[in-house]
């Protein structure tokens, strides 16, 4: 078993028995009529001529098995799982007072760890976390920092370290949609990557909220003869410091050289060593599109012929105007 991971811009005509479950990435999109596990993230696709929607999805080399539990809509394999929910952020009663951000992230988080344990699946290696209105505030606190409180309480709620072992991950502010979560997860764990130049994140000053946000700065998983690395969403900081305030082009750069430094992490725990900047995928988040130029030239210069995606979304420190994500899959 392996699994393969496309991405195209016209809408995918698989094997459905294979398929564990994808996305759907961009600014308009209608209801999703895939059969299998989709996450929609309402981020514009920026600068591409060929679709305003991107489509992708993780494939099994293996019958995959699928299931629905407390929301999550899932695929598995005997020994990985993609799951995606989107817990809605409804009004209480009569109050009209809607959970708060605290509240769904914990339920959220509560119910991947009670299925995971369930399906024997017990290793958290990705998760992607798309919050709307992710710099609004809630109860005095702006909502992103909510969210943090509510996955540290589930992680400790369900027995998991908040500073061991945890996924790798993005969080986005999107303009539309509920909140929306994605995960795979596997029947082995995963080798956590921190990187030398910052603080890990886990360990984040209370300045940046009561709780820190739990992912690890990239892991690689294993999945029979094949080394799947995922760099988390990686941004301008150093140490724990949002770096060249108001400049798009030095951000870029930064954020660059810290997955640079994670890459050398990686490659010295690597079996075949093989995850140089330009053999990774990449997504690009771009706070404004007007950026998109500038951002484009630095990662031309910088991955050359590497894909690399462009969407517009925020990032969770109203300062940071862009990060970056990277993935790379090797058979060893
Ligand atoms: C950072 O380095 C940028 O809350 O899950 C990147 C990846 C960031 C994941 C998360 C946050 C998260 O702190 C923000």
């Amino acid at each position: 078993m392996s699994l393969d991971f496309v991405s195209q811009a016209t809408a995918l005509t698989l094997d459905g028995a294979r398929v564990l479950g994808g996305f759907e990435v961009g600014g308009r999109l209608p209801s999703s009529t895939v059969p299998w596990p989709v996450q929609q993230v309402y981020a514009p696709v920026l600068g591409r001529r060929d679709t305003d929607t991107i489509h992708e999805a993780w494939l099994a080399q293996a019958p995959v098995a699928a299931g629905e539990s407390e929301g999550i809509v899932w695929r598995r394999t005997h020994k990985v799982l993609f799951g995606v929910l989107t817990p809605a952020e409804q009004r209480v009663g009569a109050a009209a007072e809607s959970f708060s951000l605290r509240h769904l992230g914990e339920q959220a988080y509560s119910r991947i760890f009670r299925l995971l344990d369930a399906q024997r699946v017990p290793h958290l290696w990705r998760v992607w976390n798309y919050i709307p209105d992710i710099h609004g505030e809630q109860d005095g606190l702006e909502r992103y920092r909510q969210f943090n409180m509510g996955r540290a309480d589930a992680f400790e709620r369900c027995a998991r370290s908040v500073t061991e072992h945890l996924p790798t991950a993005c969080a986005m502010g999107v303009t539309r949609g509920p909140l929306s979560i994605a995960f795979l997860a596997g029947a082995a764990p995963l080798l956590p990557i921190e990187n030398p130049r910052q603080i890990s994140a886990y360990h984040y000053p209370r300045v940046y909220g009561p709780r820190s946000p739990t992912f690890s700065r990239a892991a690689l998983v294993c999945v029979d003869d094949q080394e799947i690395l995922f760099v988390s969403g990686t941004a301008s900081i150093v140490g724990h410091q949002s770096l060249h305030l108001g400049d798009v082009v030095a951000q870029t750069h930064e954020s660059l050289n810290n997955v640079d430094a994670v890459l050398a992490e990686a490659r010295r725990h690597s079996q075949r060593g093989g995850f140089v900047p330009s053999a990774l995928a990449y997504r690009v988040y771009l706070r404004h599109q007007r950026d998109l130029e500038a951002v484009r030239a630095v990662l031309v210069s910088r991955v050359g012929a590497a894909p690399v995606q462009y969407v517009q979304a925020a990032v969770c420190r109203r300062e940071l105007l862009v990060e970056v994500e990277a993935m790379g899959l090797q058979s060893r």
